[in-house]
């Protein structure tokens, strides 16, 4: 049948492509990792920077990625997931601390 022909009962055939295109984008979780060194104000304010979160809901993620070893900061599209990955590690790096932040698909 070709493409968006109607059946007898009127409902209509979509090719692969058009659902494709109407899919919702995947969906990837930021997470801060834990490590030894990296002072605890620093994580905080990473996480209000990063992921627009205030003071008090940043330092509760904080204590979690330090009690838990891992924490999540945020859900993102892949593009705006991988860029807050980018942006977090190269401010850490540039700051000398070792914080870990990684994309995973939600
Ligand atoms: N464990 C660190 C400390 O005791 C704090 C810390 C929290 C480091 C969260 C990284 O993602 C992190 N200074």
């Amino acid at each position: 049948m070709a493409t968006n022909e109607e059946n007898d009962n009127g409902t209509a055939l979509i090719t692969k492509e058009q659902k494709e295109a109407v899919k919702p984008p995947s969906m990837y979780q930021v997470l801060l990792l834990n490590d030894d060194y990296t002072p605890m104000e620093f994580v905080v304010a990473i996480i209000q920077e990063y992921f627009n979160k205030d003071r008090e809901n940043a330092t509760q993620i904080m204590l979690k990625v330090h009690r838990d070893g891992k924490g999540l900061c945020g859900v993102y599209p892949k593009d705006i997931a991988s860029t807050k990955v980018e942006l977090v590690l190269t401010h850490a790096r540039k700051a000398g601390h070792p914080l870990q932040c990684v994309m995973e698909e939600a």
